[in-house]
């Protein structure tokens, strides 16, 4: 079987916002791989950028005229061989030119054929025997800020995470009965709720900030009863959507209240230690590192999770590890480009003792790589929903994986369990 590169076609599709996005396949004379490209609505400033000038239309031409004739004849296994070429006809540090989002196709659609050209799965090909532990799914439940429409919680994500599930199918099991049952009391609490629901499949519901607490922890301890093992849960703050620089404060619009640095950071110790959350992603604004470091060194037993803060970027990491400022990272392909470029930003956070956690994008499409890329490369943890097609294709991808593994599958080791 061989994985030499004869072929690359990209087509315009939509993801589940109803956006167009660029979809790319890679022909191999002995495979094939496919991926799409997703795309954030909450983006952190570091960002690549998505599309060239021209928009998918324009990165599509791209492929066809520059990026095929230049990949063909080339061996798919050597990835970052690929990558680096991706690099080198866009010659910006940022994508300017072919696109963040052509080059994120392009290098998981490569990842995939050459799996595909050796007979494997992409989770065996990239991580290889060793690739046998399932992360814990985060799953969002309850939407706010930048996600939500019209009256909703200032905090972006409620996160279920089931951590005290055996296998991940439990933990998805859970999850769906705790997005169920906080539907089922968000109605009862609010008539008015109608059962709207976000992108990422979470409810919408106007109901206070810090009320949204009570509900989630009730929910999870009721869940945890019936399912005889403890479920807690986590937030994406999302801090920078709240963070007005010029006033220098955090503006909560639903709370009505607004918060200095100091506040802030006490603000988030009080809401972990009352709610026992186990996980915070971007609790502050994403140029504020030395707040980051301060809440990781006084929060107990709780990951904090750098999103816009890092932008899955090596050298922004790096800025993080010199202070610790955090203790795990998302990790977006498309903040960062390729999977190459990814690949690093996980081995350097592994290195330094902070846990990658795969995630999804609120505008996504059906494209699962995500559930094989958290395996491959052993992440304790993916965020990518609970309900909702694009969600759903991801999870249930998992637990293909886990189902395939058998009696090898083992849930990660998560430094808060
Ligand atoms: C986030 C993500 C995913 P977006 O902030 O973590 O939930 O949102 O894709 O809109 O950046
Ligand atoms: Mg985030």
């Amino acid at each position: 079987m061989s994985s030499i590169i004869e072929d690359l076609i990209a087509r315009k599709i939509f993801n589940n916002r109803g956006e167009e996005t660029i979809e790319v396949d890679v022909v191999t004379n002995g495979g094939f791989g496919r991926a799409g490209a997703p795309a954030g609505k909450s983006r952190g400033k570091a960002e690549v950028i998505y599309y060239p000038q021209g928009g998918v239309e324009g990165a599509i031409k791209k492929v066809d005229d520059l990026i095929a004739p230049e990949l063909a004849g080339l061996n798919a296994d050597y990835q970052e061989e690929i990558d680096n070429t991706l690099h080198e006809l866009d010659g910006t540090s940022d994508f300017k030119n072919i696109g963040g989002n052509t080059a994120f196709a392009i290098s998981l659609a490569n990842a995939e054929a050459a799996a595909n050209s050796h007979g494997l799965l992409l989770f065996q090909f990239i991580g290889g025997n060793a690739a046998t532990t399932l992360p814990y799914p985060l799953g969002n439940c309850l939407s706010g800020g930048a996600h939500a429409r019209g009256k909703a919680p200032d905090i972006q994500e409620y996160l279920a995470l089931p951590h005290g599930a055996e296998s991940f199918l439990e933990a998805q099991t859970a999850n769906t009965q705790i997005h169920k049952k906080l539907g089922d009391l968000l109605k009862k609490k609010n008539s008015q709720f109608n059962g709207g629901k976000s992108d990422e499949g979470a409810w919408i519901a106007n109901i206070d900030t810090v009320d949204a607490f009570d509900v989630m922890a009730k929910v999870c301890e009721e869940v945890g009863n019936e399912v005889d093992f403890e479920c807690g849960f986590g937030l994406d703050v999302a801090a920078s959507s709240l963070w007005k620089p010029k006033e220098e404060k955090y503006v909560y619009e639903n709370e009505g209240k607004k918060r200095d640095t100091a506040e802030q950071l006490e603000f988030m110790l009080e809401l972990i230690e009352k709610y026992h959350v186990a996980y915070v992603e971007d609790p502050f604004h994403e140029e504020d590192y030395e707040s980051f470091a301060e809440l990781t060194r006084k929060a107990k037993n709780c990951l904090i999770c750098g999103d816009d803060l890092f932008t899955t970027n090596t050298e922004r990491l790096n800025n993080g590890i010199k202070i610790n400022a955090g203790n795990a990272i998302i990790i977006k392909v498309n903040q960062i480009g390729t999977l190459s470029d990814a690949a690093l930003t996980i081995e350097t956070a592994k290195r330094h003792g902070y846990d990658p956690v795969m995630s999804h994008r609120s505008g996504d499409t059906c494209d699962w790589h995500i559930a094989h890329l958290a395996v491959a490369y052993n992440c304790p943890l993916i965020k990518t929903g609970i309900v909702e097609g694009s969600r759903i294709a991801k999870l249930n991808e998992l637990i293909r994986i886990e189902h395939f593994l058998g009696n090898r599958a083992r849930m990660a080791d998560l430094k808060i369990r």
